[in-house]
């Protein structure tokens, strides 16, 4: 193979006519067609002065065009950085920056000040979205083949940008061949064929809705309802003309919420996928007794891409995330990486071909997280039964993570500290019946000072995406800490959680 990535995913799909998108307007995207714009598009990278090697940051809204882009890269050996189309200037300029991206895609209509983001980074500039854009243009004319470049499975196929404890957030870079094994034992694993429709209604910027989803179905030569984003009218809509579904666990409760979700909706569904974040029991259990299908449930993280899934024809066992992957390790550890006894509890660490190979520059923090025999610490804190089946218990890494996207509380306090009368903040997740955790911010007023919660509220909107915003904010006068000094995080989210 020339181009493992290029050769395994979409080069088999060039001449066929079987459909690959379905789209709300009715249109259809065929395999070939789907191929032959991402050959367009790689010509139209090149004209831009993108090579081989080079990174382009990407914040687009979910379109065919931005996921051909994704196979354009491939094939032209380029790296691919989605970004979540919330973020703001700001965020983004921090990910331009820092990737060192050639050239940063993004949405017509915030042109002015993204191109700012971009002339700030050295970067070129395009814009793109569902209606077209200067790179839409770019690829029109251009040649439906490309030339494929010759790569090698260890060589980077994207960067996949996550927060972490410290506030800044981290490239991790992901090789062809993590992609492709996850994508080729997915498959398998969920036997998915060409028979197939996924209801696709999740982001492409992520693990989940880019890799899992569509890596998986390309491999399978399925198809996709490629929904905007998450419209119960309009996955209820699609369902009885599709046969799976993957989504976080806001999915589901919303489904269980409408009426109109029942049986006999379901009953061309083979297959219902949920992960990202945990799915309670009771929605697993409600889920059956409405539908009659038992949710998979799988487990993954932007590092690893997917660790263990519930199995297909085993037992899926509500509240666990299953067994790990067949070419998975995963060990339960002690803070020191000693492995524990089945049955307790401790620090879930994985290896294998699914496992990226590091934070892009840098090795400190790589060092940290990757153990040099390839076990990566996940943070997570699991624990796995006789039969194998891990159930994650908590996190030992202070992250929030609502419907499906991860809030790092350090990212947010760094920001709370510099507002005007507030000493200190700490940053919680409390329960949310919807999106399962949300963002409480507690802040501490300097010796006598007023702290206007409007006016804060304001001035974050400028740094942070509204996702990550705090949804409510409690004022306090001193933060609960330990002997050590440690703000007591636990104390907080029993005094605000309820
Ligand atoms: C949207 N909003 C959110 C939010 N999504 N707030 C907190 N958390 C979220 N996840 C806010 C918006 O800013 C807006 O705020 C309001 O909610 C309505 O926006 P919306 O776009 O209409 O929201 P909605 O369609 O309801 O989206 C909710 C959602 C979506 C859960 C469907 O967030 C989603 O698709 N999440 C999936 C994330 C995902 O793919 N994660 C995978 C990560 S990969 P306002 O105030 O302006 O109205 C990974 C690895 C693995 O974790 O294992 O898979
Ligand atoms: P991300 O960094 O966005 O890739 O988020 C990965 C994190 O999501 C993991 O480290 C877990 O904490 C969490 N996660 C993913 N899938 C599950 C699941 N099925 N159950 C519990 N937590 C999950």
């Amino acid at each position: 193979m020339t181009n493992p990535l290029y050769d395994t995913i979409f080069a088999p799909h060039a001449g066929k006519q079987t459909p690959f998108l379905y789209l709300p307007d009715g249109s259809v995207i065929t395999h070939d067609s789907f191929v032959r714009r991402a050959a367009q598009l790689a010509h139209a990278l090149a004209g831009y002065g993108v090579g081989t090697g080079d990174r382009i940051a990407v914040q687009v809204e979910k379109c065919p065009d931005m996921l051909a882009l994704y196979a354009a890269c491939a094939q032209a050996g380029i790296i691919f950085l989605p970004l979540n189309t919330a973020y703001t200037g700001a965020e983004l300029a921090y990910f331009v920056e820092d990737s060192g991206a050639k050239l940063l895609i993004g949405d017509p209509a915030r042109g002015a000040e993204l191109q700012g983001v971009a002339d700030k980074a050295g970067a070129a500039f395009a814009t793109l979205d569902a209606r077209g854009g200067t790179l839409s243009d770019a690829a029109d004319g251009q040649a439906d083949t490309y030339e494929t470049v010759a790569r090698s499975g260890d060589d980077l196929a994207a960067f996949l940008y996550t927060s972490g404890t410290t506030g800044r957030s981290k490239g991790a870079m992901l090789s062809q061949n993590n992609l492709i094994s996850n994508a080729k034992t997915l498959t398998d694993l969920w036997r998915f064929t060409s028979d197939d429709v996924l209801l696709h209604a999740l982001p492409i910027f992520h693990t989940h809705g880019l890799f899992v989803a569509t890596n998986v179905m390309l491999v399978a030569g399925g198809a996709m309802a490629f929904l905007p984003k998450l419209d119960i009218d309009q996955l209820i809509d699609w369902m009885p003309r599709a046969t799976a579904m993957m989504g976080v666990p806001t999915f589901y409760t919303r489904l269980l919420d409408d009426a109109r979700f029942d049986r006999a909706l379901t009953q061309d569904m083979r297959l219902f996928i949920s992960g990202s974040a945990p799915l309670l029991s009771d929605t697993h259990v409600a889920f059956e007794a409405r539908t009659g299908h038992r949710i998979l449930e799988r487990y993954g993280m932007t590092e690893t891409n997917m660790n263990t899934s519930n199995p297909y024809d085993g037992y899926r066992r509500a509240g666990t995330v299953g067994l790990p992957l067949p070419d998975v390790a995963l060990k339960v550890c002690d803070a020191d990486g000693t492995e524990l006894p089945r049955g307790e509890t401790g620090v879930v660490e994985v290896r294998g071909p699914n496992v990226f190979q590091g934070y892009w520059n840098m090795p400190e923090k790589t060092a940290e997280e990757l153990r040099g025999d390839g076990f990566f610490i996940t943070g997570d804190l699991g624990v796995q039964d006789a039969d194998g089946y891990v159930t994650i218990v908590g996190r030992g890494k202070d992250l929030i993570i609502s419907g499906g996207y991860n809030i790092y509380p350090k990212e947010l306090e760094l920001v709370l500290d510099t507002q005007p009368g507030v000493l200190e903040s700490a940053v919680i997740g409390v329960p949310h019946p919807d999106l399962g955790e949300m963002p409480l911010a507690v802040l501490v007023p300097e010796g006598g000072a007023q702290i206007d919660i409007e006016a804060i509220g304001r001035a974050v909107a400028d740094d942070l995406a509204r996702f990550k915003q705090p949804r409510r904010y409690e004022i306090r006068e001193s933060l609960p800490r330990n002997t050590m000094g440690k703000v007591q995080k636990a104390a907080l989210r029993s005094e605000y959680g309820a």
